[in-house]
């Protein structure tokens, strides 16, 4: 039996579908006999994860591990089920073990890394344990030899979502996963792309995935959608591709194959390309049931967008910012402020382009995130980022410094002065309390009231320091937030 772990990565009202785990199920479905242990719905892991290895014959603990949190949990259960099950092979698949392969095989409790698409080198994992196979024959796969080296296999060339299965909903109790959000009452996920073909030179899905989409047939994508909306009610879906929209024509047929499904989406897009789309196609897109884009604008400076590689133009985002109101379709923007060379400059010329943003579309949502260079690709600014040493075991990434890093809550990083982060987060909050988020579905009418009411001035006038006001009203809100019974 193999045994798919997905670490606890989120608070429950903001659980969904495990895709990473079901990628691999799918693949296992009907071949091997394979269990899932889900951190995110099952309050004790570990315990589940220890019936297993008593009660069956555990080939392969499998374990998808993001950056962050969920990292510390996989790290915690897998150096306990060492210590009680040393002969039990583990491999960690995800983003964190393709971005810090490294780290990931100094840990002795992991036993293999697999760097990118997961579903084949699994399969060929199996295969190799069984003898069918050599380990350094396999694509993707990362392992310490005899003697404690590691050993780095080929780069596995990335495969559409058509080639595998579809996924087996049915493995997981659905009625966890499906849950109300700004979209719908029962929300869904879908990842109709793998990869993307851009570089940003601060993006970590790059160095996990190689600068490559493979998009799934808009044909397959309607089935699944089909299946979720039938079989489980579903009224809502987002989308998890990095770059949800890459060719037009793939757009427009897959918008005129959504439409019917009546479903309302949220997906993650480019700037540049959703502007060259015609009026005809953003309008089949919104009909679709589009209400959210998420977009990278990274930044309000085009020498910043250059040094990021983003291929991106500050007057395109104002443009789109613009032109896609009169779609009905909200915008969302996230921008990553604090570039290493001239953070203060950065961050001022990013404030100002924020305000001219909500001036063109006051509904355009505002995320706020502290720049963080990305190891394997961390040479963007060159000396400046050289100043930064990466941890090299889990252990350390594990820590409160590395993790306020990798959620980007406060990278400490040395070029950031105090006074510059506390700037960004107190815009933010100002910026936040003005226009509370839509996706907030929790947030009481007075509590949206009064966060307007307090921070109108604040913006009016662009005084955004020692926001205490808003910081107690955040507080009581909260406090009095309607509870979402444990779901
Ligand atoms: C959904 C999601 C979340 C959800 C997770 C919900 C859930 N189900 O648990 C939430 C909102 C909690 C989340 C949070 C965070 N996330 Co997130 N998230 C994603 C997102 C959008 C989709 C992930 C996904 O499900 N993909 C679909 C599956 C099929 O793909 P996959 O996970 O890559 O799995 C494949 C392979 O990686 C591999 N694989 C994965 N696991 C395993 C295991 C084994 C054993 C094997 C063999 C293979 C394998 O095989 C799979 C199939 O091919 C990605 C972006 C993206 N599109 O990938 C970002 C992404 C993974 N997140 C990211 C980050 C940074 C975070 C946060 C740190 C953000 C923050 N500021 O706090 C947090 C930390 C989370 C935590 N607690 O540790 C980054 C990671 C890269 C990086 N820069 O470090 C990404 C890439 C976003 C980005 N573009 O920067 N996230
Ligand atoms: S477009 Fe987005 S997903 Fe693609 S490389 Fe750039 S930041 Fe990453």
């Amino acid at each position: 039996m193999v045994v798919l772990y997905h670490p606890k990565s989120t608070k429950p009202r903001s659980r969904r579908f495990p895709l990473s785990v079901l990628s691999l199920a799918a693949v296992l479905e009907g071949r091997e006999e394979y269990a899932i242990i889900d951190g995110n719905v099952d309050p004790h892991p570990l315990g589940s994860i220890e019936e297993l290895l008593r009660n069956q014959m555990v080939e392969l603990l499998a374990v998808s591990v993001m950056p962050g949190p969920q990292m510390v949990a996989a790290m915690e259960t897998c150096r306990e089920v060492r210590a009680r099950y040393p002969n039990v092979p583990i491999v960690w698949g995800g983003y964190f073990p393709s971005l810090y392969t490294e780290a990931t095989l100094n840990a002795p409790y992991v036993d293999f890394a697999v760097r990118g698409q997961g579903e084949e080198t699994l399969v060929e994992l199996l295969d190799a344990s069984r003898g069918k196979r050599s380990l350094d024959s396999i694509a993707g796969l990362s392992y310490r030899d005899g003697a404690g080296a590691h050993r780095h296999g080929l780069e596995r060339a990335l495969k559409p979502p058509d080639a595998f299965p579809r996924l087996p909903f049915h493995r997981l109790n659905a009625e966890k996963y499906i849950l109300p959000t700004f979209l719908g009452r029962r929300t869904a996920v879908h990842q109709a792309s793998v990869g993307c073909p851009f570089r940003c030179n601060f993006c970590g899905v790059i160095s996990a995935f190689g600068s490559r989409e493979k998009m799934e047939s808009p044909v397959r994508t309607e089935a699944v959608l089909r299946h979720l909306a039938g079989k489980y009610g579903v009224d809502a879906i987002q989308f998890y591709d990095n770059n949800f929209f890459l060719r037009e024509d793939h757009a427009r047929e897959l918008a005129e194959r959504l439409a019917p499904l009546n479903l309302r989406w949220w997906c993650e897009a480019r700037i540049d390309i959703l502007l060259d789309y015609s009026d005809a196609t953003l309008e089949a897109i919104r009909r679709a049931g589009c209400s959210m884009i998420f977009f990278g604008a990274e930044s309000g400076s085009d020498w910043v967008l250059e040094e990021m590689n983003k291929q991106l133009r500050t007057d395109q985002t104002l443009g789109l910012a613009l032109r896609i109101r009169q779609f009905g379709i909200v915008p969302e923007f996230s921008f990553v402020i604090g570039n290493p060379r001239e953070p203060e400059r950065d961050t001022a010329e990013c404030l100002q382009f924020i305000r001219k943003i909500k001036r063109l579309n006051p509904d355009s949502e505002i995320i706020l995130q502290h720049y963080i260079p990305v190891p394997q690709r961390h040479r963007m600014y060159g000396d400046v980022e050289g100043r930064i040493n990466f941890p090299v075991t889990v252990e350390e990434w594990a820590t409160d410094r590395w993790l306020n890093f990798t959620i980007r809550k406060d990278p400490a990083t040395p070029w950031l002065k105090p006074a510059t982060k506390k700037l960004i987060d107190d815009f933010e909050l100002v910026v936040a309390s003005r226009w509370p988020t839509l996706q907030d579905i929790r947030l009481p009418a007075w509590g949206r009231r009064l966060l307007q009411a307090l921070s109108a001035w604040r913006y009016r006038l662009g005084i955004y320091s020692r926001p205490f006001e808003l910081e107690w009203a955040q507080r009581l809100i909260d406090l009095r937030r309607p509870k979402v019974e444990s779901l």
